[in-house]
């Protein structure tokens, strides 16, 4: 029941409502030509399958509203602790089928439809990705969105409504090229905008000091805020400049850019944030000391860091709590989850930029690291080599001073994780070595995972038909610890058998699909081989193309009459480079370099395709994944966090060849080694093999293909110049070291795919060994570990 309204107008609401938002067909039908006629305005005789995939987008999100409004309400009343995500990224992708799936009305929208005439798997299709993320950071955060939403936790996601997201990927003669992705040319209808909600965010200016009743108070006197202001003009400029700040998603992972306007989003995003947690808490509460029993904040890595400050400044400046009290609060709420390793990636803004931006800002974060640093000195004396190791501000050699963003959100948070327990061990004794052995507590490990909705039983429905069959009910798409009940069947023949089908089945369509992308003509009964994710020297791209190479090489060299025991291969590579990362866009143009030549050969025909697919992103993902049966994962070890693709490729039964880096050691340790093919260098072994890397022999297979690169058997030689010298003299990422492991074990793969019998059980350990990797299983460590919140259940009305 809903406080302060009469039974009776309650009930008249509710009846109105139950028979407006009806889950029969023909009530989907009138909801779906209501709103081509009444939101679209077009005619309800006459709409295309845009318009169509609108009205039902809206049918549908009417649906949504009821409950969303319902959780809200509810969720006010009881006024549990809320766990707010901050992310600079959510990769969302597309939302109709996921919506379609989760209300459980799919089949009702399937008839509805196909009676008005139109195909649902056509309207789908015209929905735009909202790809509002890089790469697996962005994805994170959307499948975490997904499992706080499964497990009923009271938790929001603030970020950026980018007007341009990732950019869309063409390729022009094996280059690529980037074309801005204007994802709301048609509209959004998954989004609903709140002009009433609105909040001032300031930059530049200068700091005063001001008296008042003999305590000292800091007064931040902004150049420039963003819609407020008396003048016409003035606030006609300034309400565009204001739009700047959301246009556009920075399209690298890879770098940290120490570019301006970054900053303003990073500051434009927690000031926004903070105002509307601060909103809510006072809204309920007057006391500050309630704050951390009604906040939990996590940071997807330091991109929201400036939340720091930025909560410091309004404590104090504003809501005028001391120093102590504002930063006993800001410890208690905040907690810190980190992505890389690679140094090149750690955010370290210039101070003379912070400070002409965000001046109080740079005042709070110099206190911070002077009391912090102070206590340090109490703690360890003058030992001013290891305090200067910890503090948050940076000399470099040329005398610039940066802040370390990372350093500032450890010594602010509750809580630091890394993403795979080998990537967590890497935080503690590598990167934040020197904090580890100050807070140890602080430090923990949360594995990733990924939402088994989305990435298995909606985007494979013969494989969740056939599992849930199996299992005799659809428990386990919530509960995938029940995957391993499937070992039970992984030795029967007749199971195997119609595993086989409903895989051969999604690589059917996985092929198709790239030969819709492509225009090339495909092997259906080659094996389908894939390397998906961003273009990246430490993922190791190029040493997938040199496997490949000496594949071809092989090959061309057989004798004819042995040509019949290969195993034929469709290599599929894909993935952006940011649009400044030389190296990664040479790796691109190699990958179609190497296709040109290969798929062109008539002595290798079908035992050989080599793809490059343009544009990969999350619905592409969602093709691709089911149907793919070896996927590769094949970072030099110590260098990817986690990874995500790999549990997402696991889920959908396709076999792994693997370094024992990121989140593979744990998948290895779930479905078992002997169900995937593991190889190279372990982590430990890398930093002696880099120091030893010049005075290493490559086998002679290895400087045969590099060679062959070289020497411009695939064409562009000086354009690959650089490629060929980054593995010939530092090899930083050890491709000469681990190849012939990596062939080796490639022919492994061979010989086992020849066995169609063992693959298949492999295969099928895969799925039944991957249920760790759900996101329902790292966000319920979250909140045990972490924020400590409840999950606040509806009550429906029938109860
Ligand atoms: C990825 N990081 C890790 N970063 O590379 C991957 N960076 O191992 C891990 O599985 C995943 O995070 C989730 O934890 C990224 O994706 C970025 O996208 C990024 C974006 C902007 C700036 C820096």
């Amino acid at each position: 029941t809903v406080q302060g309204i009469s039974e009776d107008r309650q009930e008249l609401l509710h009846t109105l409502m139950d028979t407006y938002v009806k889950n029969d067909v023909l009530s989907i039908q009138q909801s779906i030509v209501n709103h081509v006629e009444y939101t679209l305005a077009r005619s309800r005789y006459m709409f295309d399958d845009l318009e169509a995939y609108m009205a039902t987008a809206y049918s549908v999100r009417d649906r949504l509203i009821e409950e969303w409004n319902d959780t809200q309400t509810f969720i006010k009343e009881v006024d549990p602790k809320r766990v707010y995500y901050l992310s600079m990224e959510f990769l969302m992708g597309r939302s109709l089928l996921n919506a379609l799936n989760n209300l459980d009305v799919l089949d009702q929208y399937k008839e509805a439809l196909t009676e008005l005439g139109y195909k649902l798997e056509t309207l789908v299709e015209k929905e735009r990705d909202a790809a509002l993320g890089n790469g697996g950071l962005g994805r994170l955060a959307a499948c975490f969105l997904d499992s706080l939403a499964t497990l009923n936790l009271p938790a929001w996601g603030y970020g950026i409504r980018y007007q341009y997201g990732m950019f869309r990927q063409v390729l022009v003669d094996g280059f690529q090229h980037e074309q801005p992705d204007y994802w709301l040319n048609f509209g959004n209808p998954w989004e609903l905008e709140r002009l009433n909600v609105g909040y001032p965010i300031s930059f530049y200016g200068h700091v005063s000091v001001h008296d008042e009743g003999g305590r000292q108070v800091f007064r931040w006197n902004p150049g420039e805020t963003a819609f407020n202001t008396g003048d016409y003009v003035q606030a006609i400029l300034s309400k565009q400049r204001a739009e700047t700040l959301s246009s556009v998603l920075y399209p690298d992972d890879r770098t940290y850019e120490g570019k301006e306007l970054r900053l303003k989003q990073q500051h434009f995003f927690v000031s926004a944030t903070v105002q509307d947690v601060v909103r809510r808490f006072r809204e309920k509460h007057s006391d500050w000391e309630e704050f951390p029993d009604k906040v939990a904040f996590q940071l997807n890595d330091t991109h929201p860091t400036l939340l720091v400050p930025e909560l410091m400044r309004i404590l104090m400046d504003q809501e005028r709590l001391g120093w102590t009290k504002a930063w006993e609060l800001v410890q208690k709420t905040c907690n810190f989850t980190n992505h890389t390793v690679l140094p090149e990636a750690l955010e370290k803004w210039p101070v003379a930029m912070m400070e002409k931006l965000l001046p109080r800002h740079m005042q709070i974060i110099y206190d911070i690291n002077w009391r912090f640093l102070q206590q340090m000195r109490q703690r360890f004396g003058d030992d001013w080599a290891r305090i200067a190791k910890l503090s948050i501000i940076e000399e470099t050699a040329s005398g610039e001073k940066t802040v370390r963003m990372a350093y500032l959100a450890v010594i602010a948070s509750a809580h630091v994780n890394g993403v795979a327990k080998i990537h967590s061990d890497i935080l503690k004794h590598d990167v934040f070595g020197p904090f580890y052995d100050i807070f140890p507590e602080k430090f923990q490990n949360k594995t990733n995972g990924v939402t088994p909705r989305r990435w298995l039983a909606f985007c494979n429905p013969p494989l969740r038909q056939l599992i849930t069959e199996t299992l005799g009910n659809e428990r386990w798409i919530n509960d995938t610890e029940r995957l391993k009940d499937l070992r039970a069947h992984a030795d029967d023949p007749a199971f195997q058998q119609r595993w086989q089908e409903v895989k051969q089945q999604a690589k059917v369509k996985s092929i198709e699909r790239i030969e819709q992308l492509t225009g090339l003509q495909l092997p259906k009964q080659a094996m389908l081989d894939v390397q998906v994710k961003r273009i990246h020297e430490y993922k190791r791209q190029l040493l997938n193309v040199l496997g490949i190479i000496h594949r071809y090489d092989r090959i061309k060299r057989m004798p004819a009459g042995e040509r019949g025991n290969v195993v034929p291969r469709i290599c599929v590579i894909g993935g952006k480079a940011a649009p400044g990362y030389e190296m990664a866009k040479r790796i691109i143009k190699l990958v179609s370099a190497v296709a040109d030549k290969v798929n062109n050969d008539p002595e290798v025909g079908d035992l050989l395709k080599v793809v490059f697919v343009p544009d990969y992103n999350v619905s592409l993902a969602e093709t691709i994944i089911p149907g793919t049966e070896l996927s590769q994962h094949i970072s030099t070890a110590g260098t990817e966090a986690s990874g995500t693709g790999n549990m997402k490729f696991a889920m959908n039964g396709a076999l792994i060849i693997g370094t024992m880096d990121g989140a593979n050691i744990e998948i290895a340790e779930e479905i078992g080694q002997d169900n995937m093919f593991i190889f190279g260098a372990l982590a430990d072994r890398v930093p002696e093999l880099r120091k030893e890397r010049a005075e290493y022999k490559p086998d002679d297979r290895f400087l045969h293909v590099v060679n062959m690169i070289r020497t411009g058997q695939f064409g562009w030689a000086d354009y690959f110049h650089p490629l060929v010298d980054s593995i010939t003299y530092s090899d930083y990422y050890l491709l000469a070291n681990d190849f012939v492991d990596y062939i080796t074990t490639q022919d492994r793969v061979d010989a086992v795919y020849r066995d169609q019998a063992k693959w298949t059980r492999m295969s099928i350990m895969s799925t039944a060994g991957s249920g760790f990797f759900s996101s329902d299983r790292t966000i319920a460590e979250y909140n045990r570990d972490i924020w400590k919140s409840e999950a606040c259940v509806v009550p429906t009305s029938n109860e």
